[in-house]
C-alpha cells in the first residue's frame, strides 16, 4: 500500500490515486459534433497484454440552445440513426426532477426517457493511472433492446476470450446483454442473457464444480426487493437454478438497493465480491462479501461498514452526487486496485489491502 493512504471509519487504509478523477467528460470528444459528453464512468476493467483497459460508459446528450428544452436521444434500429425527442421543462405531463430520467408526473416509478444516451468506449493505460481514450465508440446500441443506450459494462476473461456484458435499456425494460471479444477490436453478439428488469450481472472467471456462476440483480415489482441473486450455466448463455444470495439490511448502508460490482476473484478464504449498496436516498457505497470457494451460493462473511464511501469532492459532487460505483478491479498480490465511477460523472481508482478487506468482514 502507498503511504498516502488514509484510514476510513472502519480503520481500513484507502489510497485514492493522486490523479483522480482519472478520466472525466472533458477528456472525451463527443461522437457527434452536435452532442456533449456528460459522463465517462462505471467502466468495466480488464488486463489485455500489458495494458489496463477501462471500458467506459460514455453518456452523451444533444446540445440544447434553449435551457428550457431537454433533448432525449433515442437509437432507431431500423435505420441506425439517432432520433431526438424534444421536451419543454414547462410541460407538466413530465417529471424532470431526477437528472437521469424523465418520468410521468405523479408516477415516481415510471420511466419514459433517459436524459442521455450511453455507449461504451475504450480507455487504455500502461501504468493504470494515465489513460488514453480511443477516438471512436467500441460498443454502440445496435438493436431494439438498446434504443435508450447501453450501460455499466463488466468484463470477465475466460482463457483468451473477454465476455463483456452490460445493461441494455429500451422501452421493453433494462436487461443484461452480452458480447465477446478476443482483441478489443471485433465483437461477437450473444443477445440478452438476463431479461428485464435485471442489472449488475457478474460472471465468475472459471467453472466451479463443472458450472459457470453469475450474480445478477432482478428488480421484483409486486413482492420483493432489488437484491443480489446467483444463477448457474453450462454455456454462459442460458442461466438457471436462480437463488437469492444477499439481501438488503434495514438501517445500514445497503438498505435501499444493491448489486454486484467487480468481477468476483479468488482468495484463500473464498470468492471475494466487491458490491455496491445504496440507501433509499441514493447514497452509493462499496462493500464486500465472501462466498464459499466450492459453493458460491453460500455466503461466508460480509462487510458491516462500507470499504469505500463517497467522501472526496469528485465523489460527492457531480451529475448525480454521492455515488461510488465499481464495475471492475485488478488484484495484484495483496493489493486490490478498485476502479470506480464517481457521481455518475467520472472514473477514479483506489487501492485497498486484500488482507484488510478480508479481516474487516463479519462472519455469518
Ligand atoms: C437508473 C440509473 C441511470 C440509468 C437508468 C437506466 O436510473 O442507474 O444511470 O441510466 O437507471 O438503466
Amino acid at each position: 500500500m502507498n503511504n498516502k493512504s488514509i484510514k476510513g471509519d472502519n480503520n481500513m487504509n484507502v489510497y485514492r490515486y493522486e490523479q483522480n478523477p482519472l478520466v472525466t467528460p472533458a477528456d472525451i470528444k463527443p461522437h457527434r459534433e452536435d452532442f456533449e459528453v456528460i459522463g465517462a464512468f462505471n467502466a468495466g476493467v480488464a488486463k489485455y497484454g500489458d495494458e489496463t483497459i477501462m471500458l467506459l460508459r460514455i453518456a452523451e446528450r444533444p446540445l440544447s440552445e434553449d435551457p428550457k428544452i431537454i433533448k432525449s436521444p433515442i437509437f432507431n434500429p431500423e435505420n441506425n440513426e439517432l432520433e431526438i425527442i424534444e421536451l419543454n421543462l414547462d410541460n407538466s405531463t413530465y417529471d424532470f426532477s431526477d437528472p437521469r430520467t424523465i418520468k410521468k408526473s405523479g408516477e415516481p416509478q415510471s420511466f419514459v426517457y433517459l436524459t442521455s444516451l450511453s455507449y461504451l468506449r475504450i480507455a487504455r493505460s500502461k501504468d493504470g493511472h494515465h489513460f488514453t481514450i480511443d477516438e471512436r465508440p467500441f460498443i454502440y446500441p445496435s438493436n431494439n433492446l438498446e434504443v435508450y443506450g447501453i450501460e455499466d459494462p463488466r468484463i470477465t476473461q475466460i482463457d483468451d476470450t473477454y465476455y463483456i456484458y452490460f445493461s441494455a435499456v429500451s422501452p421493453h425494460g433494462v436487461g443484461e446483454s452480452m458480447v465477446s471479444t478476443k482483441d478489443f477490436v471485433t465483437v461477437e453478439h450473444h443477445g440478452m442473457i438476463f431479461a428485464p428488469e435485471n442489472k449488475d450481472v457478474l460472471i465468475f472467471p472459471e467453472k466451479i464444480n463443472g458450472k459457470y456462476y453469475a450474480l445478477h440483480r432482478p428488480v421484483p415489482k409486486s413482492v420483493g426487493h432489488p437484491e443480489i441473486w446467483i444463477a448457474e450455466s453450462t454455456n454462459l448463455l442460458h442461466w438457471g437454478n436462480h437463488k437469492p444470495l444477499l439481501g438488503l439490511r434495514d438501517g445500514m448502508w445497503d438498505s435501499g438497493r444493491m448489486g454486484g460490482g467487480a468481477v468476483p476473484f479468488k482468495t484463500e478464504k473464498g470468492w471475494l465480491e466487491l458490491y455496491h449498496g445504496a440507501t433509499l436516498d441514493h447514497r452509493y457505497c462499496m462493500g464486500a462479501v465472501l462466498l464459499d470457494l466450492e459453493d458460491p451460493t453460500r455466503v461466508i462473511a460480509r462487510s458491516s461498514q462500507p470499504i469505500l464511501e463517497p467522501e472526496a469532492p469528485y465523489e460527492t459532487e457531480g451529475f448525480f452526487g454521492n455515488v461510488v460505483f465499481s464495475c471492475g478491479a485488478i488484484v495484484e498480490g495483496n493489493i486490490i486496485k478498485m476502479y470506480y465511477g464517481v457521481a455518475d460523472t467520472s472514473m477514479a481508482c483506489a487501492e485497498l489491502s486484500l488482507e484488510e478487506v478480508l479481516n474487516s468482514l463479519v462472519y455469518i
